[in-house]
């Protein structure tokens, strides 16, 4: 029996699923006794240091785990729960941590875009149970920004490379902690979980070592899901946002049945689309919630879902805040939320008064779950203009010029599935949502949607330069070659298509092995 400490944030329910499928019961903490009388604990944690902390204080925690970390009784630490063991963070100066291990957290300070996240390998420094049958190439799941300096290198189990080294993970006798997140992290997480639960497991070193790991770059598979004309809830997609054919909605499938052959597949996150989620509120929208639920018990790699997040006040005058809205979803197995519409209606009132008011959906769900969970979504369309100076958007030169010959031309951000455009360009958008706490972006384009004619490498690239987050390219992949194109012209972390992948024209496995050699992937 494996006993689960959830602080109230976060996605505990994928650590649940995946410690469930190997087989193993959890029972979730549910006061400071439950925590001393666990055979084995599991800390899973995403989020804000500062708020875990409070919440560990709150519940009354911190003793009770602290005497059953000195006592060293087996613990696995994930994320968050590997921040908590040590002294502080700088995340949230002036908050003691459990101090178990000396040393703190410190943000990333690189060149690289951070949060780091996206499949990285490891280095191992000592043996361990952990590693029995693991070979020590694979690729594990990373989302933080902060990382841990321990005092003593001696509790080091493992290094990672990005742009510095950092620990991503660490050992002393029973207590183990990772930065990465094996619950995400496909079979080889699994694998990891499974030696932490059984402990007669082989203490070995991997037979594999490498000199330096690599961020690979990722494949994401992106489900577009509405209600059709007879209201089941199916997989579309659209010609530049039109999802409809001969009148009907487009019905390429059932949500859960594709992403479980897309993580078959090897696709390296899922991205969920509730598409009419302008219109229609998500928790009133509740097969949404179900598809996660369901989702998250056989898919182990990051699941991202988007539409709908926003404040609402329902028929009977009950209101909703954007955050209900995301606790339901991550509670649902969800890992991160995707912002559209709101988030330009944000971006726009943010530049308008150049105050944050601390209340935008950005801000709480980043304040909360860390801006790591946050990925705001554009819907941007190409606008052409006869000179730099025509509107007061950032503008680019183009190398496609417009139908009237223009050689310059801006992105305008649209809302509502694209359905309205705005005065905000999709550069300046992205900018302030970063500033607000956005973690990454997801830069569609409706120019290229559905065309099979590649990503819009210069829109991509103008917004990648303007952010120090990573950014996802979506929109057009029509061949293998495209994704490399975009991995190589463009400095983008990870591609997302949707088109190709579910009418089975290109499969993920083809453009991985397209990849394999030129760009560092998740083979
Ligand atoms: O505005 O917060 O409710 O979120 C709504 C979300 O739904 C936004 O993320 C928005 O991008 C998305 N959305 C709204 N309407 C549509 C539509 O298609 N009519 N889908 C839509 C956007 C774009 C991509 C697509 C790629 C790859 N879909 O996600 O999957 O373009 O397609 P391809 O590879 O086939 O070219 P809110």
């Amino acid at each position: 029996m494996i006993t689960l400490l959830d602080y109230g944030a976060g996605n505990v329910r994928s650590v649940i699923n995946a410690i469930e499928k190997l087989g193993e019961t959890v029972r979730v903490a549910e006061g400071p006794r439950d925590i001393l009388a666990a055979e084995k604990l599991v800390f899973p944690g995403v989020g804000n240091f500062g708020s875990m902390i409070h919440i560990l204080n709150q519940k009354q925690y911190m003793d009770p785990l602290q005497t059953y970390l000195k006592a060293d009784r087996p613990f696995l630490g994930i994320c968050l729960g590997l921040h908590a063991l040590f002294e502080a963070s700088e995340e949230a100066p002036g908050l003691k941590g459990l101090g178990i291990f000396k040393g703190h957290a410190r943000k990333f300070h690189i060149q690289q875009s951070v949060p780091h996240i996206g499949w990285n390998g490891i280095r191992v420094k000592q043996p361990s149970r952990l590693f029995d049958g693991i070979k020590g190439d694979e690729k594990f799941y990373f989302v933080h920004s902060y990382y841990v300096e321990p005092a003593d290198d001696g509790v080091v189990l493992t290094f990672t490379d990005y742009d510095i080294e950092f620990t991503s993970s660490i050992q002393r006798g029973n207590i183990l902690a990772t930065q990465f997140h094996p619950e995400k992290s496909g079979a080889s997480g699994q694998k990891i979980l499974s030696n932490f639960i059984q402990e007669h497991r082989q203490v070995v070193v991997p037979k594999i070592h490498s000199n330096k790991t690599k961020l690979a770059k990722r494949i994401i598979a992106c489900l577009d899901v509405r209600a059709n004309d007879h209201g089941d809830l199916v997989v579309t997609k659209g010609d530049q946002y039109d999802v409809r054919e001969d009148g009907a909605v487009r019905n390429l499938g059932k949500p859960v049945e594709l992403a479980q052959r897309y993580y078959q597949e090897g696709s390296d996150e899922i991205t969920f689309l509730n598409i009419t989620g302008f219109r229609d509120f998500p928790l009133e929208d509740m097969p949404m919630l179900a598809v996660l639920r369901q989702t998250s018990k056989t898919v182990f790699v990051p699941l991202t879902i988007g539409g709908g997040i926003r404040d609402y006040t329902d028929k009977n005058g009950r209101h909703y805040t954007a955050l209900a809205v995301a606790n339901e979803y991550f509670r649902s197995g969800a890992d991160k939320i995707s912002i559209g519409s709101d988030a330009v209606i944000i971006a726009e009132q943010y530049l308008q008064t150049g105050q944050m008011t601390g209340q935008s959906s950005i801000e709480q769900i980043s304040r909360i779950y860390g801006n790591q969970a946050v990925v705001v979504s554009i819907d941007p369309r190409r606008v052409y203009v006869d000179s730099p100076q025509a509107v007061r958007h950032k503008v680019i030169s183009t190398q496609l010029p417009g139908p009237n010959g223009e050689k310059f031309c801006w992105f305008q951000c649209t809302i509502k599935g694209g359905r309205e455009g705005r005065d905000l360009d999709a550069v300046t958008l992205a900018q302030a949502c970063e500033q607000l706490g956005a973690g990454e972006i997801l830069l569609n384009c409706i120019d290229r949607d559905g065309t099979n004619m590649g990503f819009d490498l210069e829109l991509i690239q103008t917004v990648k330069d303007a952010v120090g987050i990573p950014v996802i390219a979506s929109s057009g992949a029509g061949c293998v070659e495209h994704f490399q194109a975009v991995f190589q012209e463009t400095t983008v972390e990870s591609a997302l298509a949707a088109g190709i992948f579910h009418r089975r024209e290109v499969p993920i496995i083809d453009v991985k092995k397209f990849l394999q050699g030129k760009v560092e992937i998740r083979s």
